[in-house]
């Protein structure tokens, strides 16, 4: 085995040995079930291959043998009774009806890619949509499925793609790169590493890692370098367990990050506490930001953003005056509706304080395949490149993921217009339930399509809505793989122990099908040959079954890469922007037609916007924080999870839960003028009294398929519209006004 350059960790024991009459096999979580992580496994096995225990890997430097409890219960997971365990087809016409075929997979294969043939001869490759949901394994295998077929649609269903998608493309349009903290995950022997230095100070933003482990973060990372003396600063409406321990908490109104972000640079330049020298070599456009965040005083932002200024003043100099600063970020930052403005805001904190490229600062994560892109964008043809939906108006969906705009296709199903969609292909989504604003909207959108194929782990309000024929997706129990995707890579490999009925992987289910619709792209005998083809390609100099036996395997790392000149193509030192430094007055946003420099928008409606409505709708609402036990729409059907989370709740301040005469354990109503979902009342101090907060992704599987599982009785993006921000990127999931009220006995 060649090594290129890659480290590995020493093994005690083989990647497979017998224990207590169990088999063990050493892997990775990535997922599915849904996470962003892949954490280092031990997966037990017993003398029918039947999956019966997971344990951390203490020898795996990723999580040093930590486990969430959504990994412990992963055998419940994949034994469970209600799993799609074979293809399966309906009539179109029977959508909404439990009414289901089962069909051979060979059957399956051959009706969609007949049916998808013939609308590429008929109509033309672009009909046809290809959805996923988060970043879990699964970019790569459904971009290549996509445009190895030759749509340029490959799609996120939410409006504004407003997860992880404006952060990519913000920071790459204005430094060329993607940014991370340095927590040393890049390193085989982590914290000890003499390379690795680290941060004195954490911003903690918009993201709560204890429960949400988002974007290649292990949220006990952070808890490891706290104990070892790192401050943090967390910038969140609700005092979460971190913000307990933060040195300087912004408990801001749910939508003002921008707002918030603009004060801090403020502090920043007017004290004079920036990076003077990495400021006049690296960035371009500083007197502009300067001048524009002139305004935005901690007194403004205390107004705006209901914020004390001293806390404010405090935090800026808190980040500022320390040696290595890390911007931990988060979803709250993509789901407001001017998402790149409020990311360029926050990015000009860690960037004119010299908080880049650096030990324990903003680094560039390092990765096995680039796909910020997805795998096989050169396959797509000339001609129909320009047919991706959103491109002749958002040119920025060209920066980072090359995904369409999910807005504009809605409006696409709706008009027939600039050409009629014929099909969808839904990898691991479930937007009625989760992505979509307005899903009644969105149902009816995608009704219009003649086909629709979903692959999937479970049967969804989704599914049950729309599908065609649905194919049953394998979990990372029972499947080979190789960690490709989201966030920090080294090599992982995912190793199959179990099998559950007729399940596939959707990178086999990818490889046979695209094998069928375009054989030239999908040449590999095999899925195994195609993991050491991708190995081989990044240069690796090593095959699958080496990776099998050796993961993790360390991807060789750097820091300084903008000093080294290994960010711009020709070499020369700087980034890859138009001016080789980071752009704090962007020219990427300027020849869009967009505001070079960061702003504030008031969010809509919202009490700084619509005050008229807070008579009717008093309360700030925002959606979605990640409680541990839950991810997104998935595993409300296990038993041991669910009992944690049973029913979706609504943290209400005390005061506030006495004003509406509702009380801890009451269903509520949570109602705006478009819509309302059922909650139960957690009575809780940890949010302010005119802030309250809900949880995303509900339906109860337990009951009726054919009522698509109370969804519309309890999904809360029915109270928001799919109004994206101006460069086509953001949406407001976190910021609503809403009002709460009792649910009637007979409701
Ligand atoms: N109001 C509000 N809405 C939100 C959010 C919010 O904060 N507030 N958060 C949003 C965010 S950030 C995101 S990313 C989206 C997430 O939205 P989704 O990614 O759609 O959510 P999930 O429920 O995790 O997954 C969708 C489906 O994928 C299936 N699945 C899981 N693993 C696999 C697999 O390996 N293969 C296959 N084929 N299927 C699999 C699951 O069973 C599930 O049915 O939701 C968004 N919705
Ligand atoms: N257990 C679990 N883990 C998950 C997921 C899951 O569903 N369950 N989903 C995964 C996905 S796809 C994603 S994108 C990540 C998201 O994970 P995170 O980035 O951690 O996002 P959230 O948990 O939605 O919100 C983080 C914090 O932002 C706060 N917040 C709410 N509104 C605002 C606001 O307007 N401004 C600011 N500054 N803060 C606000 C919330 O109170 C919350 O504490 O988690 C991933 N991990
Ligand atoms: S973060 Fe938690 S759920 Fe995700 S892979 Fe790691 S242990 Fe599993
Ligand atoms: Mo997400």
């Amino acid at each position: 085995m060649e090594e290129k350059g890659y480290e590995f960790v020493a093994h005690a024991k083989p990647w497979k040995y017998e224990e207590n009459g169990l088999n063990v096999t050493r892997g990775s979580a990535w997922t599915g079930p849904g996470c962003h992580l892949g954490c280092g496994v031990l997966l037990y096995t017993d003398e029918n291959d039947r999956l019966v225990k997971v344990e951390g890997d203490p020898e795996n430097p990723f999580n040093q043998g930590r486990l969430c409890a959504r990994c412990l219960a992963l055998p419940e997971v994949v034994n469970h009774a209600q799993r799609l365990m074979y293809p399966m087809k309906r009539d179109p016409k029977d959508r909404g009806k439990d009414i289901w075929e089962r069909i051979s997979w060979e059957e399956a294969f051959s009706t969609i890619a007949e049916k998808l043939i013939a609308i590429r001869e008929q109509y033309g490759p672009e009909t046809v949509a290809f959805y996923q949901g988060t970043g879990r394994d699964i970019a790569a295998w459904i971009t290549r499925l996509a445009w190895s077929y030759g749509s340029p649609n490959y799609l996120f269903g939410m409006s504004g793609m407003s997860c992880y998608l404006p952060r990519v493309a913000g920071c790459f349009a204005t430094t060329g790169a993607f940014w991370l903290g340095d927590y040393s995950q890049q390193f085989a022997n982590r914290y000890d590493d003499p390379r690795w230095q680290r941060p004195d100070v954490v911003l903690v933003w918009g993201n709560n890692p204890i429960n949400s482990s988002s974007d290649g973060f292990f949220g006990h990372w952070l808890v490891d370098i706290m104990k070892l003396g790192t401050k943090i600063i967390v910038v969140d409406p609700r005092r979460t367990w971190l913000a307990s321990k933060a040195e300087d908490f912004i408990q801001l109104r749910p939508g003002t990050d921008a707002a918030v972000a603009m004060g801090i640079l403020n502090v920043i330049i007017a004290e004079d506490l920036y990076d003077h020298e990495f400021v006049d070599l690296w960035c371009y456009g500083f007197d502009e930001l300067a001048q524009r965040v002139k305004d935005y005083t901690p007194e403004k932002v205390e107004k705006i953003a209901w914020v004390d200024a001293d806390v404010i003043r405090s935090a800026a100099r808190t980040f500022a005056t320390a040696n290595r600063g890390i911007v931990q970020w988060g979803l709250a930052i993509d789901t407001t509706k001017e998402a790149l403005p409020a990311c360029q805001a926050i990015s000009a904190i860690f960037e004119i304080t010299g908080n880049v490229d650096k030990p324990g600062t903003m680094i560039q994560p390092p990765s096995i395949l680039y796909y910020a892109g997805g795998w096989g964008n050169e396959l797509l043809s000339d001609d129909v490149r320009p047919k991706r939906i959103g491109l002749d108006k958002y040119s920025l969906l060209n920066f980072g993921f090359q995904v369409a705009s999910t807005d504009e296709m809605l409006k696409t199903y709706e008009t027939g217009k600039p050409y009629k969609m014929r099909a969808a292909w839904l990898q691991t989504t479930n937007f009625l339930a989760c992505t979509s604003p307005q899903p009644e909207r969105t149902l009816n959108a995608f009704k219009t399509l003649e086909f629709i194929v979903a692959v999937d782990l479970f049967k969804t309000p989704t599914i049950m809505a729309l599908a065609d024929i649905v194919l049953p997706a394998a979990t990372y129990a029972e499947r080979d793989g190789i960690r490709v995707g989201d966030g920090v890579q080294r090599g992982e490999a995912i190793n199959k122990v179990t099998q559950i009925g007729e399940c596939k992987s959707d990178m086999q289910i990818n490889l046979e099908l695209g094998r069928r619709l375009n054989p030239d792209a999908w040449p590999w005998k095999d899925v195994r040959e195609m993991y050491s083809y991708i190995l081989a390609d990044a240069g690796a100099g090593l095959t699958f079954d080496e990776l099998q036996e050796n993961a993790p395997a360390y991807i060789p790392f750097e820091y300084n890469l903008h000093t080294l000149g290994k960010f711009r193509a020709d070499g020369t030192p700087g980034f890859a922007t138009p001016t080789g430094r980071i752009e704090l007055w962007s020219n990427f946003y300027s020849n869009a037609g967009l505001d070079p420099l960061p702003y504030f928008e008031e969010p809509t409606p919202g009490p700084g916007s619509t005050p008229e409505l807070l008579e009717e709708y008093p309360l700030v609402l925002t959606t979605g924080a990640r409680n541990p036990t839950l991810f997104h729409s998935e595993h409300r059907q296990i038993k041991h999870l669910r009992a944690m989370r049973p029913d979706p709740i609504v943290q209400i301040n005390p005061a506030t839960a006495a004003l509406y005469n509702v009380k801890n354990g009451d269903w509520v109503w949570i109602e705006n003028s478009l819509g309302r979902c059922k909650r139960r009342v957690e009575e809780t101090p940890i949010v302010s009294e005119r802030v309250i907060s809900t949880d995303h992704g509900w339906w109860f599987p337990e009951s009726e398929p054919e009522k698509l599982y109370d969804v519309f009785d309890l999904n809360v993006n029915q109270l928001f519209k799919y109004i994206p921000g101006k460069s086509g990127f953001g949406c407001n999931y976190k910021t609503l006004l809403v009002k709460v009220y009792k649910v009637k006995e007979e409701e």
